[in-house]
């Protein structure tokens, strides 16, 4: 039988969640995992509440009977759990695959701890093979990514059913494809001082608590 390595560097992650914590949820096929086993556990009876980085997350959460606390009600996150889309031997991340970036951004930046999970595929030694994702406003969104490209990728508006793709915030993803992201803090900054650029999908490794990782002999490691 073959062992889903997403489905085990998440339910590790769960082990970090005390009762009565306020959780973050993070979006994507890994977070998934993590959201499914929360569910199980408040059924359980374990008293968590919960933030969602995204719609898709916030309804699988409530699905799975876990209660969605609005920010007004709290301070901050004790914890948040979520994927990427690339982890460098510095453990800078790319993430925003599934678009959710900004929100995924604001979870990690107001959480105590930030637990990255990831299956073994996601290593890798310098970012920049997967497109990084970046969130730029609709308004003057072809400057803006004339812009993106004179920082020295090929950046491209994400689609989705060949119409342009829209996050829950209302804006658009532009997919930028470095090869080689070898100073993510520099290309970080960079990025920022575009105007239109809202966030980028780099999170670097100031943000990153833990990283688990599943591996094809079924292991996992603690990063
Ligand atoms: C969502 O916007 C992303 O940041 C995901 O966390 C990332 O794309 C990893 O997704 P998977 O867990 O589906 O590979």
């Amino acid at each position: 039988m073959q062992v889903n390595l997403k489905k085990l560097a998440a339910e590790k992650a769960v082990e970090y969640i005390e009762d009565g914590m306020i959780v973050g949820l993070g979006t994507g096929s890994t977070a998934y995992w993590a959201i499914k086993k929360i569910g199980e556990k408040v059924k359980e009876g374990f008293k968590i509440k919960a933030v969602a980085s995204s719609r898709e997350s916030e309804d699988i959460a409530k699905e799975s009977g876990i209660s969605i606390i609005p920010f007004s009600e709290i301070e901050s996150i004790d914890i948040t759990i979520d994927g990427a889309d690339e982890v460098d031997s510095e453990h800078n991340l790319i993430k925003g695959g599934g678009g959710a970036l900004l929100r995924e951004k604001i979870l990690a930046y107001n959480s105590k701890k930030f637990v990255v999970v990831i299956d073994e595929s996601k290593l890798v030694g310098t970012l920049g093979r997967f497109p990084l994702p970046v969130e730029i406003t609709p308004f003057a969104h072809d400057f803006t990514l004339k812009h993106l490209n004179e920082a020295g990728c090929v950046a491209t508006f994400r689609k989705k059913d060949s119409k342009d793709y829209i996050t829950d915030n209302g804006n658009l993803i532009a997919d930028c494809k470095f090869n080689q992201i070898t100073n993510p803090a520099q290309i970080n900054a960079q990025l920022y001082a575009i105007p239109g650029v809202v966030e980028t999908g780099l999170f670097l490794n100031t943000m990153v608590d833990s990283i688990i990782a599943g591996y094809a002999n079924q292991t996992i490691a603690v990063l």
